[in-house]
């Protein structure tokens, strides 16, 4: 398996105002992809928050098992971290935001200053890019004012955005210079926080097969109306660009197009709520 390599200089860049931006306020989110709670964790970020209040999210909980997503909250709450899990298109679980986060401010001015905080807590947003901090953020404020897409890289700047007793502010994505582990950066293609130009498309939808066809076999089967999977897994991909007419001249199955249409349904939980990782595969925290 290569490994993907992705820490160009307007990242350096990002660092550093997360860094800075760090001294203003006084709890940051820091949000993770609830499918891949760990390969999501920026070890950078967790240098640079020291011992600021933080609620770790779990986000995008609709693409992921629940009973997984419960697991990583539990394995959370065991390092002392509060930790929940919200879909922030559709708003679920994001109601309870506001009241963790004054709590935290106000646990965090007793125990380092000693002295009370101003009234509006002030709230950064961190994490990998595409992982969901524009969305969150708009659903939190009841407004559009931070710009969503479904690709990584849409925020290059800081953006303060105000709501009733809060000020947020939302921060680009955030990756690591190298990945030691090449499933995390993997796992990170996968899942749409690494820009597709520099991916292998083809490379990057076999990792993503294997996973399934050893997680959840079934439903490649009911997916891709397949009765046997291949266990190659370069066959399995020609299979399911086959059942989908994905063909280039004389009955030829186009792989990347294949490649492409696989991420694409997992991407958008077509495949069913999957999640890549649970705590029992974590041998150190
Ligand atoms: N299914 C699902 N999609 C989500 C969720 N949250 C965000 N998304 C989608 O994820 C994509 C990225 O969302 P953004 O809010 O732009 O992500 P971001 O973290 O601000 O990304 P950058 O600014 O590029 O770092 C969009 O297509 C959102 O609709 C979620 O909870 N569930
Ligand atoms: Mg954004």
């Amino acid at each position: 398996m290569s490994n993907i390599q992705w820490f160009p200089g307007h990242m350096a860049k990002a660092k550093r105002l997360v860094c800075e931006s760090l001294k203003l306020v006084d709890v940051v989110i820091e949000l993770l992809d609830a499918r891949i709670p760990i390969s999501s964790r920026n070890p950078m970020i967790n240098e640079i928050l020291g011992s600021k209040p933080r609620l770790i999210v779990l986000n995008k909980s609709d693409l992921a098992d629940p009973v997984v997503t419960s697991k990583w909250q539990q394995f959370f709450k065991n390092s002392n971290i509060e930790c929940i899990s919200v879909n922030s298109v559709k708003g679920q679980g994001v109601s309870q935001i506001p009241t963790i986060v004054k709590n935290l401010a106000c646990k965090g001015s007793e125990n380092t200053k000693r002295r009370g905080f101003s009234k509006i807590v002030k709230c950064m947003v961190v994490g990998i890019p595409n992982i969901g901090k524009s969305s969150l953020i708009n659903r939190l404020s009841k407004r559009k004012s931070a710009k969503t897409a479904d690709k990584p890289g849409v925020t290059k700047g800081k953006q303060w955005i105000k709501m009733e007793g809060m000020m947020l502010l939302d921060t680009p994505g955030i990756l690591w210079p190298k990945f030691d582990d090449p499933e995390v950066g993997m796992k990170l293609a996968v899942t749409g926080a690494i820009k597709e130009q520099v991916l292998d498309i083809e490379q990057v939808a076999l990792y993503l097969l294997n996973i399934l066809y050893v997680k959840v076999p079934n439903k490649l089967m009911e997916r891709y109306k397949l009765d046997k999977l291949s266990e190659d897994r370069f066959e399995l991909l020609i299979q399911i660009g086959r059942k989908r007419g994905l063909l280039l001249g004389g009955g030829v199955v186009d792989t990347q197009k294949a490649a492409v249409l696989l991420l694409k349904e997992y991407r958008s939980g077509k495949l069913g709520a999957i999640s890549l990782e649970e705590p029992e595969d974590i041998e150190v925290v």
